[in-house]
């Protein structure tokens, strides 16, 4: 019995001394120390063992247990050292994260900016769905079915009487209606906008326009371009003017295009103004009279005037940019120059 225990020590501690892995010293753990291991059984086997013999086998066998346990905790450790060790959890040496500010998108500022000039003279915002009706995004606003601004080519219909807004004008329709019989009606209207078009310089399927409106009794073209040329020198300075020149709206009769002298040559005719000193940035006129029937108001006894801005035009103007794509691609290295 004691030499069947020394070559199980034998066996055993060359076989500790061969394992190339942990997984293999863990076999060989199981082998002989494990519930059902050679030695382990020994151990087990005590009960059969001459009385007399039995301490001196007992003995022994524990002894070998605590050898190999001493043997394999010592190869585990060679093991180990042969790998990498695992590394600091922290190093201090490293440059410390840069936590970057978000900011606004340089649209949403020049619209804000917008509306602040608004703001300041007693106008108040006003908002509305991007999803229309046909009614409220052209009947209220004097183009009948078959009129050739609610061409298939120009509008992104839904069918059955639905249509991405063309212009933000439907919320001023809204608005009409819920002001109504009170006066005035002081409005600018922002937001997103839709039109069919191909995507170029200075076109986009989805765009972002402010629109104004003032009803009240008395209202008349000198009223519109008081607040139109205030709201120029606020938006592009001190020194500018403003010019109407004949246009036709559906919505306006008389209507006009708003031009404004050009900031970057003082009207003396640059590229950015083609040469002319002036930069064609608002389409208005007094609204007309159905539309102020639609609204609910007596043309008879009111009027209003209305206006209607493009936001990628006046950014474009303000921040010097000639391509409108590029407040869609959300190129980091573009916005974070605002
Ligand atoms: C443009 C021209 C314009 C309007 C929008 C309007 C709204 C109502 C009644 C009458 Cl409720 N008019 N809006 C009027 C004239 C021009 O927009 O070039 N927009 C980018």
């Amino acid at each position: 019995m004691l030499e069947q225990l020394s070559r199980l020590g034998d066996a055993a501690g060359e076989e500790i001394a061969a394992a190339k892995d942990a997984a293999q010293l863990e076999e060989v753990r199981v082998r002989y120390l494990g519930k059902r291991g050679l030695v382990t059984g020994v151990l087990r086997g005590l009960g059969t063992v001459d009385p007399v013999r039995r301490p001196v086998v007992g003995e022994a066998a524990n002894r070998l247990k605590l050898e190999l346990e001493a043997k394999l905790a010592t190869r585990r450790g060679e093991l180990q050292e042969g790998r990498p060790r695992p590394r600091a959890a922290f190093d201090v040496t490293l440059p410390g994260w840069v936590v970057t500010r978000g900011g606004a998108h340089p649209l949403r500022r020049i619209q804000e900016e917008i509306e602040g000039i608004f703001l300041g003279m007693g106008f108040t915002v006003a908002e509305g769905p991007e999803i229309e009706s046909e009614y409220y995004n052209f009947e209220a606003l004097n183009m009948p079915a078959g009129h050739p601004a609610r061409d298939m080519q120009d509008s992104f219909y839904f069918g059955d009487g639905w249509v991405l807004r063309t212009q933000t004008s439907p919320v001023q329709i809204r608005s009409m209606e819920e002001t109504c019989p009170r006066l005035p009606v002081k409005i600018i209207a922002p937001g997103r906008v839709y039109r069919r078009d191909q995507a170029d310089a200075t076109h986009s399927p989805i765009f972002h326009q402010v629109e104004g409106l003032l009803v009240d009794e008395g209202i008349s073209l000198a009223n519109l371009k008081g607040v139109l040329g205030l709201f120029a020198r606020e938006m592009f300075g001190e020194g500018t003017r403003i010019r109407l020149r004949p246009s036709f709206f559906p919505f306006t009769e008389p209507s006009a295009e708003v031009d404004v002298s050009c900031a970057i040559c003082a009207g003396r005719g640059c590229r950015t103004c083609k040469g002319t000193g002036w930069l064609e940035i608002l389409g208005a006129g007094m609204v007309h009279p159905r539309v102020l029937a639609a609204g609910g108001y007596d043309p008879e006894r009111v009027s209003g005037f209305a206006f209607g801005m493009g936001i990628e035009r006046i950014a474009m103007l303000k921040l010097g940019v000639d391509d409108l794509r590029v407040f869609f691609q959300n190129d980091l290295r573009f916005l974070e120059q605002f």
